[in-house]
Order: structure tokens, then sequence, then C-alpha cells
């Protein structure tokens, strides 16, 4: 038996926990991912707390080792998958928070993007706010967009691109809108690591939002300026 499988999780201080939980998370370890967010929950971490700095801190980790050759797609997958479990956890208790209805989204990845867990992410943080959101996954092509749209007629669409070669896809959607002449009916929020408020401007996105809290906060100005002018 090796050093590691005799560690015992709940038996470790907050500090070892999450340093333990980067380690499982680059490891792929599911179960202990989702043992440790719930250790964390039972000592009292807050959901969001455990979001931020166990499971995306490992996340960008793993994203550091994986520009640079270290890992390759299968661990990427493993330890994705391992995230997953900790938020699938999280994802109720972040959405318990009785916030007001605030308005709503739908989000999904762009065409030919399969990176989805920065969404889901967003996703989480918006219905934990108040928002309703309609999800539509990945690799959605401009007349999934559109569709969802005309069902759903959110406040708000939100687009993710992980990839420079998918982000401009962004833009085809964006352009559509125009062309049919609904860009204005929606408020359009644009997110992902290769993207910058640059980016969003050049495309004709409302805003760009670096990570899911500046997303809630994003959403929540302009469903409210939206909402003023409506009623002005
Ligand atoms: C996990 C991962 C994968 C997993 C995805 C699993 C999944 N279910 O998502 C797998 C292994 C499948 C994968 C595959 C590939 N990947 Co990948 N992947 C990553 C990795 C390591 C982490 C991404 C992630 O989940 N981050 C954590 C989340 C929380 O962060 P986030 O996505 O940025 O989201 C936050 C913000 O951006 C923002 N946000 C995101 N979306 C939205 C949307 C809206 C509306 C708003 C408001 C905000 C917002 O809020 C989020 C929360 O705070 C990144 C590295 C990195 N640094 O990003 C590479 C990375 C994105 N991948 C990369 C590559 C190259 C690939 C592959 C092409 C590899 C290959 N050779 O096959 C394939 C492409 C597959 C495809 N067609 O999409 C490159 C992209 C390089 C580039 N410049 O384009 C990266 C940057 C790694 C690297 N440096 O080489 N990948």
């Amino acid at each position: 038996m090796s050093e590691e499988e005799d560690i015992i999780l709940s038996e470790l201080d907050d500090e070892e926990l999450v340093q333990q939980m980067y380690d499982d998370l680059y490891d792929g370890l599911k179960e202990e991912i989702e043992e440790s967010v719930n250790i964390l929950l039972s000592r009292g971490w807050a959901p969001y707390k455990i979001l931020t700095e166990a499971l995306v801190g490992g996340m960008t980790i793993v994203g550091a080792d994986f520009r640079d050759g270290i890992l390759f797609v299968p661990e990427v997958l493993l330890a994705a998958n391992a995230m997953k479990g900790g938020m699938f956890i999280l994802k109720p208790l972040l959405a318990e928070t009785g916030a007001p209805r605030m308005g709503s989204m739908v989000i999904g990845t762009v065409k030919g993007d399969i990176h989805d867990i920065g969404k889901n992410l967003v996703s989480m943080m918006m219905e934990g706010a108040g928002f309703e959101v309609v999800d539509i996954g990945i690799n959605n092509p401009v007349e999934n967009y559109l569709e969802a749209l005309e069902e759903h007629q959110p406040d708000i669409l939100g687009m993710s691109a992980l990839l420079t070669t998918t982000m401009p896809y962004m833009k085809v959607v964006i352009d559509t809108m125009i062309e049919q002449g609904k860009r204005d009916d929606y408020i359009v929020l644009v997110g992902g690591a290769p993207l910058n408020e640059e980016f969003g401007k050049a495309i004709g996105a409302d805003a760009y939002c670096r990570d899911a809290a500046v997303a809630v906060e994003t959403a929540k100005e302009y469903v409210a300026r939206k909402h003023n002018a409506m009623t002005a």
C-alpha cells in the first residue's frame, strides 16, 4: 500500500485538505474529491469558497500542466470529471440562497468547443443568484442559440469558448442576431479563458466576464438597466 492510500481525509486540517484536493483533482480521483467537499461543508465552509478555493484552484494547476505538456487529454478529462463530482454536490447548495428571481439566461458553449466546466460554473452561480438558466450544452451552432432564444425569451444570452479557434464563432452568432433584427432584444455576455474585454467589444457583445462572480454582477447590472429603460 502506498503512502497516498493511507491518508485519512477527515484527519487533515483545512489547509492540508485543500492541498490534498489539488492532488486528488490532478489525479482525477472523483470519490476523494466528493468526500473532501463534504468534509469542508461539514466544517462550515461556504459552498462558494469550496468552489473557488479548492476546485477552481485545483483546476488552475491542471490547466498549467496541460499547457506545458505535462498532462494530456485523458488525464485532464479525469480531472474534469472529478471536478464535476464536487460541483454536483455544491450545485443545490449554491442555488439555495433564496435570492429573488432576477431574470433569465440561455447559455451554451459555441460550435467546435466541448469545454463546459466554466459554463457550468457560471450557470450554477447565476442560479444561486436568482436567475433562471437554460443550459443548451456544448458545441452549439448558431441555429441552437436562435432556437433557444425564441423558445425561452431570456433577458441574457451567454456564450462560452475556451479555444482561440472557436471564440470567433461568437461573432457569427451575434452577426446573425443583427441580421435578423434580434440583437437588441438580449443582453449578450461572453466568457472563457482566451477572451478579453477588447474581444468582447470587437464582436459586439455587451460585456466580457472574466469569471462566474463577475458574470453574476454584470448580469444583475445589465438586467436592472434594461428594466429601468423599459419603465422609463
Ligand atoms: C479541462 C480542459 C479540457 C477538457 C474539457 C473537459 C470539460 N468537460 O470541459 C478536455 C480534456 C476535454 C479538453 C479538450 C481540449 N482542450 Co482543453 N483545457 C482544459 C483546461 C485544462 C481547463 C478548462 C477549465 O475547465 N477551466 C476551469 C473553468 C472554471 O474556467 P473557465 O473555463 O475559464 O471558465 C471561467 C471563465 O472563463 C468564465 N466563463 C467561462 N465561460 C463563460 C461564459 C459566460 C457567458 C460568462 C459570462 C463567463 C464565462 O467563468 C468561468 C468560471 O469562473 C484548459 C486550460 C485553461 N487554462 O483554461 C484547457 C485548454 C482550454 N484546452 C486547450 C486545448 C488545446 C484543448 C484540445 C484542442 C486538446 C486536444 N489536443 O485535443 C481539446 C479541444 C476539444 C474541443 N473541441 O473543445 C487549450 C486551448 C488553447 C487555445 N489557445 O486555444 C487550453 C487553454 C490548454 C492549453 N494551454 O493548451 N480540455
